[in-house]
């Protein structure tokens, strides 16, 4: 299983190779990005399933490759990538959160594939395919409830990453509270867990909940 989901990752891979081979070492140089020939089929294929524009799945392929040459992230190498991005706080307990939601597969790696279709839907899907997968994020052990616990350890590993620089006068009790205000918002039958209903059906009633996925959005 395991085996044949490599093989065809590197296939994959392949064909996205020849998208993308000619790829210079400037990922600044716009020039050389519009200019580059691409065969079309792994690129089209991407610019159908996701939201990003054909320069931008350049841009992140490169970067994907960089790390990973054989075309698809293990944990160990996304929480390298994903640190890049937030150089001043400690991202590697959010990352190995995301890995989990990233590796749809739950083979223990994640492909180009799979990156940028999370991707997209993050940054550029709708509402509720964001809230989905949002949930399904903070759902840590995946049993379709997310618990007070599963939410701080969320909550923490944020506050983690972001680091000092970006909140300079953050409490320590800060991630604790918005544990709290995020359960007495959704936990609507006050069985002690959020499941997925009661996450959508709150969030979409509450403006400032909707405000609060800006998190989410300068997470990632
Ligand atoms: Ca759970
Ligand atoms: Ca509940």
């Amino acid at each position: 299983m395991k085996a044949k989901t490599r093989e065809q990752s590197l296939s994959d891979s392949r064909e996205l190779d020849g998208s993308y081979d000619q790829l210079t070492d400037s990922i600044e140089d716009d020039f050389e990005l519009s200019t580059v020939c691409y065969r079309p089929e792994g690129l089209e294929k991407l610019l159908e399933q996701t939201k990003f524009t054909k320069k931008e799945l350049q841009i992140l392929y490169r970067g994907f490759k960089n790390e990973c040459p054989s075309g698809v992230v293990n944990e160990e190498t996304f929480k390298l990538i994903y640190s890049q991005f937030f150089p001043q706080g400690d991202s590697s307990t959010y990352a190995h959160f995301l890995f989990d939601a990233f590796d749809t597969q739950k083979n223990g790696s994640v492909s180009f594939e799979d990156f940028v279709a999370g991707l997209s839907i993050i940054l550029r899907g709708s509402i509720n395919d964001r809230l989905n997968w949002a949930f399904n994020l903070y759902d840590l052990n995946k049993d379709g409830c997310i618990t007070k616990e599963e939410m701080t350890d969320i909550m923490k590993s944020i506050y983690d990453m972001m680091g000092k620089c970006t909140y300079p006068s953050m409490k320590e009790t800060a991630p604790s509270e918005h544990v709290e205000n995020f359960f007495q918002k959704m936990d609507r039958n006050k069985d002690g867990v959020v499941t997925i209903d009661e996450f959508i059906e709150s969030c979409q009633k509450d403006e400032n909940i909707m405000q609060s996925m800006q998190l989410f959005d300068n997470v990632i």
